[in-house]
């Protein structure tokens, strides 16, 4: 079969309006105009909790404090987060919860030093290659690589042992870590009495995962289970990190606190060296968040609830920030299919495609009385859209600040000029502003960073040109003329109670098996990921040929392959208990019996969320994508 590459997207360069039915080309007065017009039909028909922003988690910090900024201090809610939902919202909460700031706790620098790394669920070889050197240099140092996924990854390949787990045990198998850990007596007693609450409780919870229970449920060789449990306790410094095959189930958050409870016990985090690290996914999902364009932090990570924080900002901004969190992503689409967000505003954003179940999406996307989408290229989603405004591109286009994994900020710097028609993304809402009655006027990103400097105390001590003379500053950075620890929370290993704070609980946590069942109807496991040669739904890496791009595939093991009859490049129809989709196969020896891949990269062509599923976490509101049960079938000649 010949495969297509996914038809390229050409950069928007004129705003368009929708008139009876149809976008059609507007003027920059006129759209600017429509959409401000359908914000205050809002604000006077339903108020302000009837308006949702989604922010875009690629663009600069700077643009992502001005949009949530915007939902707060010009209309008046909470209601915005960006695609952070979709990915790492587990790993902040969980994180948060257990230490009070939702970030990665160690450098990169440090991953090089490390002696035992575990990488589970995340493929960092395609997903995180930068990281992936930093991990590579450790290897060829001698540190031992463990890699937890279902799938022998590319990322695996490298491991020193590979523990290939059924999908969605991951709470199994790090009890029975646990549990192992603490019956040879490796557990960090000192650590654990001195900076944990919780542990007897928690000891006696994974008392029936012994290893023989866990490897029936995981697949898992008890031998492995014990390798594992045993190197990363005796760890001089070890560091576990963690990315979606961990958070993308309906219990994403409970699976980050089994992971975070094995690093309590060892005692390997707050010390040089050791960490617990979720790889963040886009370029600056990290800093988005980090800005407050989340539905339940102001920009700094300050808490909403907190009546002086909001107080500091309404004095700043003139607002009267509501008491109360936000919806979030997952929330905003149920309150639109309810008919009470009613306008919706989303910069960057592909939902349309990137959803779980998005057929429902679709639905509730047409729900909106008022969508305005704000992007660079035309998108399924904007194509719904009522006005439509065509952005710079702010990794290339324009200047500001982004914010990695390692919670290092970053400058970025205007390297290429926006197309003619595209305006940025700051200019825009500060438009939009000026038409709903506030005289907002940026100049630039700095103007804007400074602001935040100003609100935000772990960013303060981070002025432009610190930045660009130290190549980048960790946060927390309180001041101009200090810098703190590499790693996050060593107060923990302090001798005196007094400094050490508030401990870190263990948690306990029940195992959860996928939510969408293996029966005989639909007896295929899906999981779905990332190729290193895509982007996500597509938009931004489609647009030209590569010959390294090779399309959708549905990916099997030959034995499967050979019982359902198919061959590699044959067409089959993929049904889950949502919908079907059509895709050719494609053979991979790195998965096992009743496990098939597929990615969600060439959604023109094969649109996977159409079958996922859109089980959310309760907590973090993350859907399970990396979890449906399907049926496969062979497809004949006329399709
Ligand atoms: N090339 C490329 N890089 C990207 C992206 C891209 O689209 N393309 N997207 C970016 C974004 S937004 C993100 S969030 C990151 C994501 O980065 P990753 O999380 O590393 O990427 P994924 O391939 O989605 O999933 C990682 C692994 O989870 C495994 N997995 C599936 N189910 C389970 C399970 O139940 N348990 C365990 N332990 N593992 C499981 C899968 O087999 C897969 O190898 O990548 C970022 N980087
Ligand atoms: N099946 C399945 N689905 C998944 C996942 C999975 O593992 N499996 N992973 C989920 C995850 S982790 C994520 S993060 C989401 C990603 O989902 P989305 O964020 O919805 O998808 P992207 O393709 O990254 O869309 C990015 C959009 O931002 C626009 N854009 C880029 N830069 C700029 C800018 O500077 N300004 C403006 N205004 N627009 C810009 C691009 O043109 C594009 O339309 O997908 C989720 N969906
Ligand atoms: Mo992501």
């Amino acid at each position: 079969m010949k495969r297509r590459n996914t038809e390229p997207y050409v950069r928007l360069t004129q705003p368009l309006v929708r008139d009876s039915g149809v976008l059609r080309p507007a003027t920059w007065e006129e759209a600017l105009d429509r959409a401000a017009a359908g914000i205050r039909r809002t604000l006077e028909s339903k108020g302000p909790e009837a308006f949702g922003m989604f922010s875009c988690a690629r663009a600069t910090n700077e643009m992502n404090f001005v949009a949530q900024k915007f939902t707060r201090a010009v209309i008046g809610t909470n209601n915005v987060d960006s695609c952070n939902r979709t990915c790492h919202a587990p790993s902040v909460a969980g994180l948060a919860r257990v230490f009070d700031s939702g970030g990665g706790t160690s450098s990169y620098a440090e991953i090089e030093d490390a002696d035992v790394i575990v990488i589970w669920g995340g493929n960092p070889r395609e997903a995180h290659p930068i990281f992936f050197q930093h991990v590579l240099k450790a290897v060829h140092k001698g540190a031992k690589l463990f890699v937890v996924d279902p799938r022998q990854t590319s990322t695996a390949r490298w491991a020193h042992r590979q523990l290939q787990l059924e999908v969605g045990t991951d709470i199994p198998l790090a009890h029975a870590i646990a549990r192992e850990i603490i019956h040879s007596g490796l557990a960090n007693t000192t650590f654990i009495e001195r900076a944990t609450e919780g542990f007897a409780e928690f000891a006696a919870s994974v008392e029936p995962w012994t290893l023989e229970v866990a490897e029936k449920t995981t697949g898992v060789p008890a031998e492995l289970i014990k390798e594992l449990a045993h190197t990363y306790a005796r760890a001089d410094r070890g560091q576990l990190s963690w990315t979606l095959g961990i958070t993308e189930h309906h219990n994403g958050t409970d699976n980050v606190l089994a992971l975070i409870n094995l690093a309590l016990l060892a005692g390997q985090v707050g010390r040089y060296g050791a960490g617990l690290n979720p790889l963040r996914g886009q370029n600056n999902v990290q800093g988005g968040g980090d800005m407050g364009a989340i539905p339940d932090r102001m920009p700094g990570f300050q808490d909403i609830l907190d009546a002086g924080v909001r107080a500091k900002f309404d004095t700043a901004w003139g607002s009267s920030i509501p008491p109360h969190k936000g919806l979030n992503l997952t929330q905003m689409l149920d309150a639109m299919e309810r008919g009470d967000l009613t306008c919706v505003y989303i910069i960057g954003e592909n939902p349309v495609q990137s959803e779980a179940d998005c057929e429902h999406t679709v639905k509730r996307l047409s729900n909106v009385d008022h969508l305005v989408v704000q992007d660079i290229f035309l998108t399924k989603t904007a194509q719904l859209a009522d006005v439509v405004l065509p952005a710079s591109a702010a990794w290339c286009e324009s200047d500001g600040t982004f914010t990695n994994s390692e919670r290092r900020v970053q400058r970025v710097r205007r390297a290429l000029e926006p197309p003619d028609g595209a305006r940025d993304d700051i200019e825009l809402l500060s438009e939009l502003a000026r038409r709903l009655g506030h005289d907002w006027h940026y100049t630039g990103g700095q103007e804007v960073w400074d602001e935040l400097r100003s609100l935000s105390p772990m960013h303060a001590g981070m002025s432009y040109a610190r930045l660009e003379e130290l190549g980048g500053i960790q946060w927390p950075c309180y001041t101009e003329d200090t810098l703190e620890p590499t790693f996050l929370h060593g107060r923990l290993w302090a001798e005196d109670p007094a400094e050490r704070g508030r401990p870190a609980p263990f948690t306990v946590i029940e195992h959860s098996p996928p939510v969408d069942l293996l029966t005989e109807e639909f007896p295929i496991r899906l999981t779905t990921g990332r190729r290193l040669d895509s982007y996500n739904t597509g938009v931004q890496s489609g647009g030209f040929p590569s010959p390294l791009r090779q399309g959708e595939t549905l990916d099997l093991c030959p034995e499967d392959a050979r019982s359902l009859g198919v061959a590699p490049d044959d067409l089959v129809r993929i049904t889950s208990r949502r919908g079907e989709i059509v895709a050719p196969v494609r053979l991979d020896t790195g998965l096992k019996p009743g496990l098939a891949f597929m990615t969600f990269h060439f959604p023109d062509e094969v649109d996977v969320n159409v079958i996922t599923i859109e089980a959310t976490c309760p907590i973090a509101g993350t859907a399970e994508y990396k979890a449906a049960a399907i049926r496969v079938e062979k497809l004949t000649a006329e399709v």
